[in-house]
């Protein structure tokens, strides 16, 4: 089973531990430290569909119901979050679910999501939902079409309105056009940390890297972007300089601040001009890739060609050597490696059931 954190590969280490070796002699420019909303208006706008309790017990779950969530977060390296009781009216116990069950693993921060495939669930009633720190339960009512997303650069040389990073942002919208959603808002705001090289520390072994926990706990002091999924860009993550991105779960926390609110993207240095158009279209790629992971997706197969994703439409590839050229699901935004030439960039159909019942998309 893939962890609630997943990484990116790409089968393409070569070349970015190449474009590594040369964006490290950048050094840091100015930058902005306050919020900078592009693209629309900062006013949070009222969510009638959307629902939210603190404190577990019995929870009851309106009729009308699409998507249930579930988030216990403790503090930052702490292993005191999990999810004790998930019990549904009928009875059904969803941590013994295959796609649930590690709610149940020591975390600083679980989350987790029903759906997480097209199957109809019928959400409505009475759940017993318990868990180990603060637990919250949002549910939400009406499918989404709308996406808002709030890039974080963390100690990047070039500032939010380098031409380069605009493009690959732009290339990154177009995924979500294609697939019949819209990506409504793009907000910016800058931070300095240490965390721009996330390092592979991972003090509680929960697969969230320490400099993640760090940048997500602050997603939401940027100003008032609750609703907005969190990207954090940071020069480089690991020491190979081969991951692309990682998500902070699947689906990642219906709230902002905890250790899992967010994913990572290595830039590369943060020199989106020196990128070729194929890396932009890999970068903007990966940025929709994780945030797949964060809106309740998995990999439509994981990268031993054995493990596969719930979802009934999506293609399997059972192969020993599963890479995107070989692969009938190489071409779908959800596929578990990059695959260089290969566009990336479709959602079948239930994937977009999926994500347009998961908390952040709004009508
Ligand atoms: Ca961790
Ligand atoms: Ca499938
Ligand atoms: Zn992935």
């Amino acid at each position: 089973m893939p962890g609630h954190a997943t990484l990116r590969a790409t089968e393409y280490l070569a070349r970015f531990l190449f474009l590594l070796a040369v964006v490290t002699i950048v050094a840091c420019g100015e930058k902005a430290t306050e919020s900078t909303p592009t693209d629309g208006g900062t006013t949070p706008e009222t969510l009638p569909v959307t629902f939210s309790q603190t404190g577990g017990g019995a929870v009851t779950i309106p009729s009308n119901a699409l998507f249930l969530g579930v988030v216990d977060a403790g503090g930052i390296n702490s292993n005191d979050a999990l999810i004790t009781r998930l019990t549904s009216p009928t009875g059904q116990n969803w941590l013994d679910d295959d796609y649930l069950s590690w709610v149940t693993y020591r975390s600083a921060t679980v989350s987790g999501g029903i759906p997480y495939n097209e199957n109809l669930q019928n959400l409505g009633g009475v759940w017993q939902i318990d868990g180990s720190a603060a637990t919250e339960v949002f549910w939400k009512t009406a499918e989404g079409a709308r996406l808002k997303v709030l890039f974080v650069l963390v100690s990047l040389p070039v500032g939010n309105d380098d031409p380069a990073l605009r493009d690959i942002v732009e290339r990154f919208k177009g995924i979500f056009t294609r697939n019949g959603m819209t990506v409504a808002d793009v907000a910016y705001a800058s931070m300095q940390s240490d965390d721009t090289y996330m390092d592979e520390t991972d003090s509680n072994g929960d697969e969230n890297l320490d400099g993640m926990e760090r940048l997500f706990s602050v997603s939401g002091n940027f100003g008032p972007y609750g609703e907005y999924t969190p990207i954090f860009l940071v020069q480089s993550i690991g020491r190979g300089g081969d991951t692309l991105g990682i998500a902070g779960g699947i689906p990642g926390p219906m709230k902002q601040n905890t250790t899992g609110s967010g994913v990572v993207i290595s830039t590369f240095g943060g020199d989106f001009e020196g990128l070729s158009d194929e890396d932009r279209r890999i970068m903007a790629e990966t940025m929709a890739h994780e945030l797949g992971h964060y809106l309740g997706l998995y990999h439509t197969t994981e990268s031993d060609g054995g493990t596969f994703d719930p979802i009934g439409d999506t293609p399997e590839c059972r192969s020993g050597n599963p890479t995107a050229g070989r692969c009938p699901d190489g071409g779908n935004l959800m596929f578990w490696a990059a695959g260089g030439s290969i566009e990336q960039a479709t959602l079948t159909d239930n994937q977009r059931t999926v994500v347009r019942r998961s908390w952040y998309l709004r009508p």
